[in-house]
């Protein structure tokens, strides 16, 4: 941590701040802690949820993302940071620092009889808001968490956020449900209901609002409570996440949008991602998903991205409020904020076939009114509203309000990774390319600048201790912690280069390897395809057959690493089965 100057106003405000309980200790004095902890940074951490690579307007949308783009316009954006493909492992690498599996999180949430495949955060890790809260930050979140193996009621929460370093959560602590009433909605420790929180009671509820409101609300009492002190918050959008529920008043705005089908919106956010200089003018577009001319109906299709669209809208919408309470408090100069998304565009069918909706609503028992106190026990159908309604789906069902669950499928998921291949749950581009927007007018020099160096989720932990002055833990609860896999992205924010270094990823048997130019990628249960990032990134022209060598020894590294972090053969088998 650089030495500390003193000067006159730092001197001055230090004394303003002694009054505050600063829980002191050793040889420090009050003033001293105070000037240190003031010059650190506050750091919010922003991360949606299956969405893709070109879904904001910062990186070549249609969609109106007006307050993100007004932080990649005075920050940083990257444009080959890379997450873990699903929810759980990216969430564990991008709370840990580590892999995934090192995490304890090599899969989803299950317990797989391996170390690795725990399915929840093991002791030998800490997060981000251990770290962070062990130097003197404040710790908050809200979100969804998706790291936690017991999720009952009444059962451990050992792994849940205030006990992984959290002083105050509102969010989710599994991955998936409707945004009007989320399963697993949880303030601090407690689960709650939108009926029965007498902490929160707007109009009408909507999960991605509530979050935001929440943001805001931790902000603003963080100031009231310790001024002296920086902050750490996580903020864990579900958005924008099956299933496509938004407000009528956001998707009108995209009413008609997407008439004309999946092709040209795609072309035209690959122009404008040209353009912007994201991608290579030379890079081939990867192969169009769905006809449009061949889709029935077709107003049910549009009206899914439509939705979708008004998710993401919704989220931008609230990413400004908290904007706006940080300057009211003076903070945002000094703000750290990191946007970026936990996997590519979901593929899956959730909620599309036609014949889903006698299946869902013979599951619904009885039709009777959910009581304020009674918790929203399903993830996904067959599940009912909480005024009795049973959930639909399918074709004959418009998306968006409260009684619908449905999916925005592969064809527009296609759009959203423009101009990539593959989705969600593979390694190829279109699965783990995601924005970074970083904005810190105190520290980034960028004022829209582009970073073209290679990133991964596990920076953002060796990130997060280098500007916090934090050191990182030896030990946590008497067993050892894993060293951090990640790298500082600090010297990106003064236009420098970081230094090359190989990265991995594996994820059901998908398996690829990163090191430098070259990119080794394998979807389960195929072989080896090798690709030249530099003059292919979208991995149209697999170069395997013509460079052996390299592939053998991308091959070797992409072994010795699935070794020292634990992967497992896909598909699973348990020890005991061998
Ligand atoms: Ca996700």
């Amino acid at each position: 941590m650089a030495k500390t100057v003193w000067t006159r106003r730092d001197f001055l405000r230090a004394l303003g701040a002694t009054g505050a309980s600063l829980g002191l200790s050793g040889c420090h004095t009050a003033s001293q802690v105070s000037t240190r902890t003031t010059r650190r940074p506050n750091i919010l951490l922003i991360m949606s949820d299956d969405m893709g690579f070109s879904d904001l307007g910062c990186y070549g949308s249609e969609i109106h993302t007006p307050n993100l783009d007004s932080l990649a316009a005075d920050g940083l954006r990257f444009t080959q940071f890379y997450n873990c493909a699903r929810c759980c492992p990216t969430r564990a690498s991008l709370m840990t620092g580590l892999y995934p599996h090192q995490a304890g999180v090599g899969h989803m949430t299950a317990d797989s009889g391996f170390d690795s495949y725990r399915g929840e955060l093991n002791n030998r890790c800490v997060t981000i808001a251990e770290v962070l809260r062990s130097t003197g930050y404040r710790t908050y979140m809200a979100g969804k968490w998706h790291v936690a193996r017991a999720i009952g009621k009444d059962g451990p929460k050992y792994n849940w956020p205030l006990q992984r370093g959290f002083e105050r959560f509102y969010g989710t602590i599994t991955g998936a449900g409707s945004y009007y009433d989320p399963t697993t909605l949880c303030r601090d420790n407690t689960y709650i209901t939108p009926e029965n929180d007498p902490e929160y009671k707007p109009a009408q509820f909507y999960y991605t609002h509530a979050l935001s409101d929440h943001a805001v609300r931790y902000i603003a009492e963080h100031y009231q409570q310790s001024p002296d002190k920086p902050f750490f918050m996580y903020l864990a959008y579900t958005a924008a996440h099956w299933p496509m529920h938004a407000l009528e008043r956001d998707i009108a705005k995209y009413k008609g949008k997407y008439d004309g089908g999946y092709e040209p919106i795609r072309r035209q956010r690959f122009e404008r991602m040209k353009a912007m200089g994201l991608i290579h003018k030379d890079w081939d577009l990867s192969p169009q998903a769905g006809d449009w001319k061949g889709v029935a109906p077709k107003d049910w299709e549009a009206r899914c991205m439509e939705v979708y669209a008004a998710m993401i809208d919704a989220m931008d919408q609230g990413i400004g409020r908290i904007v706006a309470e940080l300057k009211k408090q003076a903070a945002f100069d000094n703000t750290l904020i990191f946007f970026l998304q936990d996997n590519g565009g979901c593929a899956e069918t959730m909620g599309r076939g036609p014949a889903i909706n006698k299946k869902w609503l013979d599951g619904v028992a009885d039709n009777r009114p959910m009581a304020p106190d009674e918790l929203q026990p399903k993830i996904w159908p067959p599940m009912k509203t909480r005024d009795g309604r049973p959930v639909r789906g399918g074709p004959t069902v418009m998306p968006g309000p409260a009684d619908t669950y449905i999916g925005y499928g592969r064809n527009w998921a296609n759009v959203s990774n423009t101009p990539f291949r593959e989705y969600k749950h593979w390694v190829h581009e279109g699965g783990i390319s995601t924005p970074l927007i970083c904005h810190w007018p105190a520290g980034i020099k960028a004022h829209g600048g582009l970073c073209h160096d290679t990133g991964n989720l596990i920076d953002i932990m060796a990130t997060c201790v280098d500007v916090a002055g934090a050191k990182y833990p030896t030990d946590r609860q008497g067993q050892k912690v894993q060293p951090m896999e990640g790298v500082s992205l600090r010297p990106t924010f003064k236009g420098k280069s970081l230094d090359e270094r190989t990265i991995f990823w594996e994820h059901e048997g998908n398996r690829a390897v990163r090191q430098g130019h070259w990119k080794l990628v394998s979807k389960h249960p195929g072989g080896w395809e090798l690709y030249d990032i530099s003059t292919d990134r979208t991995e149209m022209h697999d170069l395997a057959a013509k460079h052996p060598e390299k592939v053998q020894e991308l091959q070797v590294l992409y072994e010795r690493w699935a070794g020292r972090c634990g992967v497992q053969p896909w598909p699973l088998k348990t020890p005991q089965q061998g």
